[in-house]
């Protein structure tokens, strides 16, 4: 297919464009089966579900080029399988098998990839932000080009390491892109409830480092401001702040009763905002895809869900003599 441009306001090829529906409906599909398999009893603990931010990390990833970084918080499932991490490794481990990334002993929440960069998968909130610096500085000290995403939550914003990490990352012009998924909420805590100020990516001023304010329910959008930071960074600039503006769908976890907002305000944004039906539309609007197409998208993306469902199931239980491995890092 030639390329073709999908909207006035973003140069995005008609493959691209497909590309992001492919990628975003992974995530929805995968992060459904997981609920199911959470609600079956075959994964245990937290598990924290990324439905309705998808367009943030496929947004960023297509920024991103060989050797970039990425670290997270709990909420990490979609960044795994958005960098190339294994739908079937991710799956094995969210039911604590041998298969997974983890060896099924980290779980949801801590997995790891070097092949990918991906550096966790952080359950401690806000722990994530200045590893994500180190990384960044690692960079910077063998000058290899290299960015790192470090994504946090609007509550994460609120905690002190944020700005000390803030005042480092700038004082050594570290390439760190951070990521602030605003989706509105920190637990059952709304934003509005636990936040100063509303303007999260104003909160580089103090230590000159330049933010913006994106709609992370649009990947075009997220997509070009990534560009914009990401050119930022490698250019040797130093760091960059996005806030980016999403909302999840399901509970801050699987037990989350979700008393603390309505079902109207939800359904609103499934049926106004979706960012997957956004792209569906583009795709279809600007004739890059036929609904046969999509079609056969969708089948795709079920079946490689459905097959990471069956790995996990048919991937034995860690043998008992792996609880003595992995204890200290490997000397390198
Ligand atoms: C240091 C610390 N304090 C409290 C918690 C409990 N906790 C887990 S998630 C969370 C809310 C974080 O919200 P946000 O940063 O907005 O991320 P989101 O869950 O919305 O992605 C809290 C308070 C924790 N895990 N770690
Ligand atoms: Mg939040």
């Amino acid at each position: 297919m030639a390329a073709k441009r999908a909207t006035a306001k973003s140069n995005v090829s008609g493959e691209e464009l497909t590309q992001f529906y492919r990628d975003m409906l992974l995530i929805r599909r995968f992060e459904e089966k997981a609920g199911q398999l959470y609600g079956m009893g075959l994964i245990g603990g937290f598990c924290h579900l990324y439905i309705g931010q998808e367009a943030v990390v496929v947004g960023l990833e297509s920024a991103a080029e060989d050797g970039d970084k990425r670290i997270t918080s709990y909420r990490d499932h979609g960044h795994m399988l958005a960098c190339g991490m294994d739908a079937n490794g991710v799956m094995a481990e969210l039911t604590g098998r041998a298969g997974g990334y983890s060896k099924g002993k980290g779980g949801s929440m801590h997995m790891f990839s070097k092949e990918k960069h991906f550096y966790g998968g952080h359950g401690i909130v806000g722990a994530q932000v200045p590893l994500g610096a180190g990384l960044a500085f690692a960079d910077k000290y063998n000058g290899n080009g290299r960015v790192t995403f470090t994504y946090f939550g609007d509550g994460a914003a609120n905690q002190g390491q944020v700005y000390e990490t803030f005042n480092m990352a700038a004082l050594w012009d570290l390439p760190c892109i951070f990521v602030i998924e605003n989706n509105q909420y920190a637990m059952g805590t709304a934003q509005a409830r636990s936040t100063s100020s509303q303007d999260i990516y104003k909160r580089g001023e103090a230590f000159g480092i330049p933010g913006e304010m994106v709609d992370g329910m649009d990947v075009l959008a997220v997509k070009d401001a990534s560009e914009r930071a990401v050119k930022h960074c490698r250019s040797g600039k130093g760091p960059y702040i996005l806030e980016i503006k999403t909302y999840r769908y399901r509970g801050h976890s699987m037990s989350d009763p979700a008393k603390y907002r309505t079902r109207e305000e939800v359904q609103k944004m499934r049926e106004e905002r979706d960012p997957i039906e956004h792209v569906r539309q583009l795709l279809l609007t600007g004739k890059h895809a036929s609904e046969d197409d999509l079609k056969a998208i969708d089948k795709d993306i079920k079946a490689i869900v459905n097959a990471s469902a069956d790995f996990a199931k048919e991937s034995p239980l860690p043998d008992e003599a792996e609880l003595w491995t992995d204890i200290y890092a490997e000397a390198t």
